[in-house]
């Protein structure tokens, strides 16, 4: 846990909770050092570099505590959220260093332009990059890049709106930096050159040489080291590392191999998150086509309770009952009959947080037509500025299947961990 006072109310200082491998905390990072009279020894902002696959962590608790993904941060007592939102709001706040024009409109317009519809230079990236190297996808990242090229070239340069460094220049290049990575390494995609490209290139070697810009692509520092766990030491490597899950749509897998992964070493293993997906998206396969054993449903069950009703529902068989045992105690209903009550209760709770996960999950089919999951569930409240951290560390479920559908689900965690965080009291036992 930090010890400095960054983030209190009477700080100048910006706890940042930041990503060394991720574009969007990239943006921030540039900017935050932008900002700084002297890059290389900031004063704005502290730096707290977060292993979000790992939530014991210290840094990583204070962090959900904020949000769910980096760049996040608090200063004087408020969240502070989203990369571009957080660009604007530190060119606003912090009056050193360089002005990003980040709340003016030509670079409101530009960055609007190239990270979204016609020259998004961000989403047809990670289009390509994610299995879909298709000649349309390649083209637009190339239009988009000789479109950043032509607006450079028309405004003078060397930056997208001339001679002036703006948060429209931030806004791009972190995805830059990986495009010329990962589309050789991944897809096996040239990144561009040519006389075609040459204002583009230009722009991103103005770019490189700056300073916050140095900075950010360094070798791994210490801290990452200690803090994620990849292996890696060199800055491309490393991103490249990072990033293997992208092309096999294994990001979820990855994030239950690293949950208790150790820093600085690679212990993440394709092969099997490979193996692990392909279970699961069979299991989903067998639930959608009304073939679901228990196990398969309660991963189902699990996956689909905050992604909105309209998932969830259609697993239920139509007299599908929900029994939440121990939530008497809280003077909350312990029975939820029929699709009706399950779709409130479902509804309910996603509307009460404003980010959830279930982690750590086990799940074991314990009889022809049963199934238990033992799990963790972590979240905050939607409400207030920060909302309350929900922490259920044993939470078990115990699901019933009738016909390929969920017939019945119990449901047993702490109470007093429910009450603690939505302000329920806690009654005697009514038997
Ligand atoms: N819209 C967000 C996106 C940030 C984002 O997706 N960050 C990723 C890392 S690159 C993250 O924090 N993921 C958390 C997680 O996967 O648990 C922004 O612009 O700041």
């Amino acid at each position: 846990m930090s010890k400095s006072n960054a983030g209190s109310p009477d700080s100048d200082v910006l706890k940042l909770f930041t990503t060394d491998n991720c574009p969007f905390a990239h943006r921030f990072w540039i900017a935050a050092l932008e900002k700084e009279d002297d890059p290389k020894n900031p004063k704005n902002f502290e730096h707290n570099e977060v292993n979000y696959f790992n939530y014991d962590l210290p840094t990583t608790r204070d962090f959900l505590a904020v949000h769910n993904t980096v760049p996040a941060g608090v200063w004087k007592g408020k969240p502070q959220r989203e990369s571009m939102p957080m660009v604007a709001w530190a060119d606003e706040t912090f009056k050193t260093g360089n002005k990003l024009r980040a709340s003016e409109e030509p670079t409101k317009a530009a960055i609007a332009k190239f990270t979204s519809g016609e020259f998004d230079t961000v989403g047809a990236l990670f289009k390509i990059i994610m299995g879909q190297p298709t000649d349309e996808n390649k083209a637009k990242l190339f239009a988009a890049y000789q479109e950043l090229g032509r607006t450079v070239k028309a405004s003078g340069g060397p930056y997208i709106l001339g001679k002036d460094f703006t948060a429209a220049d931030i806004a791009v290049y972190p995805f830059v930096e990986r495009a010329k990575l990962y589309l050789p390494h991944f897809s096996k995609v040239d990144f561009p050159s040519g006389a075609e490209y040459a204002d583009f290139l230009a722009w991103v070697s103005a770019v490189e040489a700056r300073p916050s810009i140095s900075i950010t692509r360094a070798d791994r520092l210490p801290r990452s080291m200690e803090t994620h766990p990849f292996a890696e030491q060199k800055r491309d490597a490393y991103l490249i590392e990072c990033a293997e899950y992208m092309p096999y749509g294994v990001k979820e897998n990855f994030r239950k191999q690293l949950r208790f992964a150790p820093p600085g070493k690679k212990t993440k293993d394709l092969a099997k998150a490979q193996e692990q997906k392909k279970q699961e998206d069979d299991a989903i396969a067998r639930v959608d086509s009304g073939k679901g054993s228990a196990a398969d449903l309660l991963y189902a069950h699990v996956s689909r309770l905050y992604a909105g009703a309209d998932k969830y529902i259609p697993l239920l068989a139509d007299d599908a009952v929900w029994e939440a045992p121990f939530e008497g105690s809280i003077g909350r209903p312990t029975v939820h009959k029929g699709k009706a009550d399950v779709s409130e209760l479902v509804q309910h709770r996603k509307k009460a947080l404003a980010d959830f996960r279930f982690h750590t999950v086990r799940i074991s089919q314990i009889g022809d037509n049963e199934a238990v999951a033992q799990l963790s569930a972590l979240g905050r409240t939607s409400e207030g500025d920060f909302g309350k951290v929900y922490d259920q560390p044993d939470l078990v479920f115990f699901l019933t299947s009738k016909d390929g559908k969920i017939s019945k689900v119990r449901e047993f965690n702490d109470p007093a961990r429910l009450a603690e965080t939505f302000g329920y009291k806690i009654e005697a036992a009514k038997h």
